[in-house]
């Protein structure tokens, strides 16, 4: 087997030989590898590092926060504010933005991030996961407000996963491609050991919380119904079904086999668009899905071309393999407008 080269080999060789990257997006990565390095350390203690369980508040979405949200969130946040490479960064577990303080240099990107998505799997020991979006910051003529980050997901520069299951593994994006790397515990460094992965574009599994069927839009129903008639229904074939709870763990399972993963709007809260956050939840993984040759939708458009009006706006997600995401985006404009 050919030597296999590290992350940082990686970006060094992206930026030097095919000036993909600048200089600040390979320290950008490298320092978010380096946290999620830093995290997976914190996790994989469970009980021995006094990390699992909640820490009696609550997020800006009103979530409790576990322990394990607020050290990730704590780790990207140090991390990330004294390397010169970005202006200010999100999070999930933050109602505003942090801007890089003044005794640190500001440099040109943006950085949001789901510290530890799937965290009510982190009690049972179930795959959870860091979720990361870079942005460029538009407009340099005066500091940075939350209106910097309002852009669509289109715009990313890089966008990436980090799993801490029975692999901690990294997947990334930088626009062209994506990029697996897998954590080599001796060495303490990512491996990359898969590159240019494709997701399948037809697929028999499907992803979703059956527990909200009776809540979900007439598309969505028709759509899961037909997967469950299976071969004597209208789509001529059985289909299996998986549910983590972990988005990153979900998607992981598509990027590397194939399926469909949705999160549609549903009844339970009307006014809301969906559960799922658009800018450091819907909008890396569609990146990363669509970059593997897969489709991201809202079910009426393309989640990466939304203009978000709000830093922890919600959206309606459907992404994967990319002809069942037709389908079942087929099926809700053939909806009759309400
Ligand atoms: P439910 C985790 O809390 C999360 O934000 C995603 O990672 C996951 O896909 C979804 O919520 C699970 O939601 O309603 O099935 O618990």
């Amino acid at each position: 087997m050919s030597k296999r080269i590290s992350l940082t080999q990686y970006l060094v060789e992206q930026q030097r030989r095919h000036g993909r990257i600048t200089a600040e997006l390979r320290l950008l990565i490298e320092v978010v590898a380096r946290a999620c390095k830093r995290i997976a350390i914190s996790v994989n203690k469970g009980a021995l590092g006094e990390v699992l369980g909640s820490a009696s508040s609550e997020n800006v979405q009103g979530e409790v926060q576990k322990k394990l949200d607020i050290i990730s969130n704590e780790v990207l946040i140090e991390a990330n504010e004294w390397g010169g490479h970005l202006a200010a960064m999100a999070s999930e577990e933050m109602d505003t933005i942090h801007v890089v303080p003044n005794r640190y240099p500001q440099g040109e990107y943006l950085l949001l991030f789901d510290p530890l998505d799937g965290s009510s799997n982190i009690d049972v020991n179930v795959s959870i996961g860091t979720i990361f979006s870079v942005l460029r910051k538009v407009n340099n003529q005066r500091g940075v407000s939350e209106e910097d980050f309002l852009q669509p997901g289109k715009q990313q520069a890089a966008a990436g996963y980090c799993v801490y299951g029975p692999q901690t593994t990294l997947v990334l994006t930088l626009g062209e491609g994506v990029m697996v790397f897998t954590l080599d515990r001796e060495q303490g460094s990512f491996v990359l050991t898969q590159e240019d992965l494709r997701i399948p574009e037809d697929t028999r599994e499907f992803a979703i919380n059956m527990s909200n069927q009776r809540h979900w839009a007439a598309p969505v129903t028709r759509y899961i119904d037909e997967c469950l008639a299976g071969k004597e229904g209208p789509r001529g074939k059985d289909f299996n079904m998986r549910w983590v709870a972990s988005m990153v763990a979900d998607v992981h399972r598509i990027m590397t086999r194939g399926g469909v993963f949705l999160y549609p709007w549903d009844k339970r809260e009307p006014d809301k668009p969906g559960k799922l956050r658009l800018m450091y939840e819907a909008n890396p993984m569609a990146f990363l899905i669509e970059q593997a040759g897969g489709a991201a939708s809202n079910g009426s458009q393309r989640i990466m071309d939304i203009t978000p009006a709000k830093l922890h706006e919600r959206v309606s997600v459907i992404l994967g393999s990319k002809n069942e995401v037709q389908r079942a985006v087929s099926y809700h404009l053939e909806a009759p407008s309400d």
